[in-house]
């Protein structure tokens, strides 16, 4: 077994632990770069607590009482990235063509700084032109009247409050459809598909406290330290009353190895970690459901599972237990990459464990059986009545700061989930019945030329999705191309015939308007809503609040109703809490009363009470297709690429080249490999390689200038960055439920 203590002795590893003063330093790093001023400093200290902004990095809890600094090093990066005092102003554009731009890296567009005003795509001079808001908005109101109704898209990523989604959805639907792909469609879909359809429930289970009462932890594919590292507090606290910890994860991620807390001297000065995985397992990519089958096996041999739990809430168990009994051990070792012995071990401290929670992120959810994964932990976990208890549940760790809150408050493409009869009476229309565009159909409609016209409500879509180099060129076919952002990006330049970048206030900002300064709210990964105020002054006045530009765009682009008034929710968003509420009574009733309690109030879960919304009434246990969640298994010669996120990103948002927790500095094009792989294909460290797709459907998929690191890797497993390597995964290879692209296990060749 890998513990933590035999590390491969080649791996350019960072040898401190997460946290500590290497997070702090990257803090002033961050701080440095982007001519910090002292009011920012103060705006962290408001940061994710009560009557304060909440963060706008990770969907983690905020707890009631916060710590002193309730932050982290990419929590106060995302903040200080937001505030920085760099403008993109119309004279910025006015020395750039578009064209220019486009040669620009991802890091260098959004270092430009803030956008200012309001800006037009004017082809004649290939250059982006200022514009007044009256004028975007009437012309984006005319072209969008002019387009077919169920050709338009739009997208939201997952950073919008409540207050502004609930509005998005509106805006989609009394336009005439349902294309509502939000970025959990690239994301924790497979989640939100597959618990629905397993517990009834399409959210995780646990709530904050569960953290301080479960006895083991269960970690699949999720990387703390990086992507939530404020979770590391209350890891660290459970590791100190005795909880045990097991990771799956192919690669050794530093925060679920040992942590440093920041907020503590004592810590600090003497440089004392808390080790976090007790048995740390790096199992092949897709290879979670043969390891939870091991597991479930030796469970069934020790007669270690919970009857009576099982009769009461469980149905077709016995199919699952043959099903598992029947898969051969030397099978699930050449799926998993992990050997018997080591399931066994964990399958015996699962079963001495009385309260366990699951937590899982996108190691489980991009794979083409990412659903049939999430399904494997639900199984392991009702085996021994670990859903609806105290200390026990599933933990899916979401990742936009309001991603499972837009989908709450009607952002979906599903209308089964949206309370459409009741938004039909509200405002007096007749909502589309039919389904709209995921992410991956909304991709293909632009290649085939059925969208015509994309609207995007923050994000970076053009870089975040699969297949990306393939749907570049398709961009300029699009009708209309309006983009609300913050600051520049990819996204923006791929213009179609008329396009418009809108720009919005960030959540730290004050955001004044008729009836007083406003706050907004969000849903974070544990089901809790948090009003968030911003106080700083915006970084231009030309700027507009997401929900200003909105309404803006509603009412230029749809006919007046005397139900839908615009402009008295602007001017007091109470109001667009009060619509939340009526429309959905069951989570928000007395939103406004609500809204800044410590902690965040609760919308409920019904799995958590043991309330089964399944087809069959009860926790549904499912039979996988195979041992493996690859869709492909890799070819002689071939690799299976995860796509990583560095230490120094926000998804598309580069900060920086400092990937300090992997020890890796300076370049984003690089591919990590084991040394035995290295050995066996002939590369050596430093090597310049191209990488091609191994899926052969007539496509050529090839992106050139990696360079090979060696890296502590399961055998057949290298790893690239996101978005560097997003060419490199096929548009249809994704979940087969839920159709989250499979980024985490696409067949490639390294071409030396
Ligand atoms: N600083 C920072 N914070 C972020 C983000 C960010 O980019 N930067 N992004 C935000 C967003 S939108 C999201 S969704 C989350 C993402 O946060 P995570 O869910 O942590 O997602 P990733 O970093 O993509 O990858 C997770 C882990 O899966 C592992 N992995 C890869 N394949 C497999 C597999 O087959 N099985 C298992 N068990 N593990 C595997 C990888 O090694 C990696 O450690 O973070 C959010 N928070
Ligand atoms: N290969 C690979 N691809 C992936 C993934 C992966 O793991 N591997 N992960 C996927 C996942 S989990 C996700 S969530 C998607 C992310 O996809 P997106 O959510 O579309 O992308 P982001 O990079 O988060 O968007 C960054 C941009 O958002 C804008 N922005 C920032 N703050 C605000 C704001 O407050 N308001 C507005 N209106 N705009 C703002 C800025 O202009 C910034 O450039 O990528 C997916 N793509
Ligand atoms: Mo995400």
């Amino acid at each position: 077994m890998t513990s933590q203590r035999d590390q491969d002795p080649t791996t350019p590893f960072y040898d401190n632990p997460t946290g500590g003063w290497g997070s702090l330093k990257g803090v002033l790093g961050q701080a440095h770069q982007d001519g910090i001023r002292l009011g920012v400093l103060d705006t962290l200290r408001r940061q994710n607590k009560p009557g304060g902004h909440m963060c706008t990095s990770c969907a983690w809890a905020k707890p009631p009482s916060p710590h002193l600094a309730e932050f982290c090093e990419n929590g106060a990066k995302a903040t200080i990235w937001d505030l920085t005092a760099a403008r993109c102003t119309p004279d910025f554009f006015a020395r750039h063509t578009v064209t220019e731009l486009l040669s620009w890296p991802d890091h260098d567009l959004e270092a430009v700084g803030r956008l200012t005003h309001p800006m037009r795509y004017d082809p004649a001079s290939d250059r982006y032109v200022e514009a007044t808001w009256d004028q975007a908005f009437s012309a984006i109101g005319a072209r969008l009247q002019s387009l077919d109704r169920k050709s338009v898209v739009f997208y939201a990523s997952g950073r919008a409050s409540l207050e502004t989604s609930y509005l998005w959805a509106l805006l989609a639907r009394l336009y005439g459809n349902n294309n509502l792909p939000d970025s959990s469609n690239m994301c924790h879909e497979t989640t939100s598909v597959a618990l629905k359809q397993k517990i009834g429930a399409p959210v995780g289970t646990c709530v904050l406290e569960d953290f301080e009462h479960c006895d083991l932890l269960l970690f699949f594919g999720q990387n703390t330290g990086s992507n939530s590292p404020r979770f590391l507090h209350p890891l660290q606290q459970a590791v100190r009353r005795g909880c045990k910890i097991v990771t799956f994860n192919p690669i050794r991620e530093r925060g679920l190895v040992e942590f440093i807390n920041p907020q503590s001297p004592a810590e600090m000065l003497t440089g004392r970690s808390t080790p976090i995985s007790d048995i740390y397992l790096q199992l092949r990519p897709g290879g979670d459901i043969a390891a939870i089958a091991g597991i479930c096996k030796h469970l069934f041999a020790m007669d270690a599972v919970d009857r009576d739990f099982i009769d009461r809430h469980g149905h077709d168990f016995d199919a699952f237990r043959a099903w598992t009994d029947a898969q051969p051990w030397d099978g699930i070792e050449a799926a998993s990459g992990l050997m018997q012995a080591d399931l066994i071990e964990v399958a015996e401290l699962y079963a001495r464990s009385e309260r366990c929670i699951g937590v899982y992120g996108m190691g489980l959810t991009q794979h083409v059986h990412g659903a049939d994964s999430v399904g494997m932990l639900v199984n392991l976990l009702l085996l021994r009545g670990n859903l609806g208890k105290p200390g026990a549940g599933i933990c899916p760790v979401r990742g936009h700061s309001n991603v499972q809150g837009q989908r709450t408050v009607g952002i979906s493409e599903k209308p089964e989930l949206v309370p459409l009869d009741k938004l039909a009476r509200m405002f007096g229309f007749d909502p589309p019945q039919d389904k709209g565009t995921t992410t991956v159909e909304a991709v293909q409609g632009v290649l085939d030329g059925t969208i015509t016209g994309f609207v995007s409500l923050g994000g970076n879509f053009a870089r975040a999705i699969p297949d990306l180099a393939r749907v570049e060129p398709a961009w300029k076919n699009l009708a209309l191309n309006v983009q609300i952002a913050t600051k520049l990006n990819r996204s923006h330049l791929l213009v179609g015939r008329e396009s418009w970048l809108l720009p919005c206030l960030v959540r730290a900002e004050r955001d004044e308007q008729a009836s007083g300064p406003q706050a907004v709210s969000m849903e974070d990964s544990l089901s809790h809503i948090h009003g968030s105020m911003g106080r700083r002054t915006p970084a231009s006045r030309h700027l507009l609040s997401e929900p200003a530009i909105v309404a803006g765009i509603a009412k230029a682009a749809l006919p007046p109703n005397p139900n839908v008034t615009w402009d008295e929710w602007i001017a007091d968003y109470s109001r667009i809490r009060d619509l939340i509420a009526e429309t959905y009574p069951e989570e928000f009733a007395d939103f406004n009363a609500r809204l800044f309690q410590p902690g965040g109030f609760y919308k409920g879960n019904s799995a958590r009470r043991r309330v089964w919304k399944t087809d069959s009434g009860r926790a549904e246990f499912t039979v996988p297709p195979g041992l493996s969640a690859l869709g492909v298994q890799p070819a002689k010669g071939a690799f299976t690429l995860i796509t990583i996120r560095s230490n120094d990103q926000f998804n598309t948002t580069v900060y920086g080249y400092h990937d300090r927790l992997r020890g890796l500095e300076g370049d984003r094009m690089i591919v990590l490999v084991s040394r035995s792989d290295m050995f066996q294909a002939g590369l050596v460290e430093g090597q310049r390689v191209a990488l091609s797709s191994a899926i052969e459907d007539g496509e050529i998929r090839r992106v050139e200038g990696f360079s090979i690191v060696p890296y502590d890797l399961p055998p057949g497993c290298i790893a690239a960055y996101y978005p560097e390597a997003n060419p490199l995964v096929p548009l249809n290879y994704h979940d087969l439920a839920s159709k989250t692209p499979a980024y985490k296990g696409a067949p490639v060749r390294i071409e030396p």
